[in-house]
């Protein structure tokens, strides 16, 4: 009985925890993968962190998805690519931290601002379960209180613009409370599995 209240709860915990990824839909909230979307601007406003997902969104008939090294994205060099997407709702996983490059491999696009490049930073170890075999003795705090020190800060970076984010890209949706959001989710998740481990005393 405890134990199955303890498996159920930890579950919960899981589960909050893998909502913690975001999938960042390129150019949202403003624009898409289109012309008109400053992606230099759009990426400044987001901590990539390893897990989240870039999700390129848009017609097929009019834009593609090509992932090229730097130098073919310092270049709009179309040939070549690392990768080819072209479905329209291209889901693509950060899976390890550094620099990745996107552009548009329809002629003219790149040069028109169609590039992408996102920096992804490694996701701290703060957020991760507690072993399964160890509980924390009681009164111990939450495991995700607080970051490791010398982990990564995960305050997103600072826009290039003096006022902020421009007019039109204004700071709603998941994009900028998603660190913060995560980290409530990730005390509440341990707040749970405290609950849980008092179950388990009381029986
Ligand atoms: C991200 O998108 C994928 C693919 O569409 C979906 O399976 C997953 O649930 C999404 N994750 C979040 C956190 O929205
Ligand atoms: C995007 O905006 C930045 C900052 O305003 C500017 O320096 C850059 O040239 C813009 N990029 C494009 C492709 O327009
Ligand atoms: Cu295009």
């Amino acid at each position: 009985m405890a134990a199955r209240a303890l498996v159920a709860l930890a579950a919960i915990a899981v589960a909050f925890q893998l909502a913690a990824a975001t999938n960042y839909t390129v150019g949202a909230p403003a624009g898409s993968w289109d012309l008109k979307t400053n992606y230099s601007t759009w990426a400044s406003g987001i901590t990539f962190k390893t897990g989240d997902n870039l999700v390129f969104s848009y017609s097929p008939a009019l834009h593609n998805v090509l992932e090229v090294t730097k130098a073919n994205f310092d270049s709009c060099t179309t040939a070549g690519p690392i990768k080819t997407h072209s479905s329209g709702n291209d889901v693509i996983p950060l899976s390890s931290p550094g620099n990745r490059y996107f552009i548009c491999g329809v002629p003219t696009h790149c040069a028109s601002g169609m590039k992408l490049d996102v920096d992804t930073t490694a996701a701290t170890s703060s957020g991760s379960p507690p072993p399964s075999g160890s509980p924390l003795p009681f009164g111990s705090p939450p495991p995700s209180g607080s970051p490791p020190s010398g982990s990564t800060p995960s305050t997103p970076t600072t826009p290039l613009t003096p006022e902020g984010s421009p007019a039109g890209i204004t700071p709603s949706g998941s994009t900028p409370e998603g660190p913060s959001a995560a980290g409530r989710l990730k005390v509440a998740a341990a707040g749970l599995m405290g609950v849980g481990m008092l179950i388990a005393f009381a029986f």
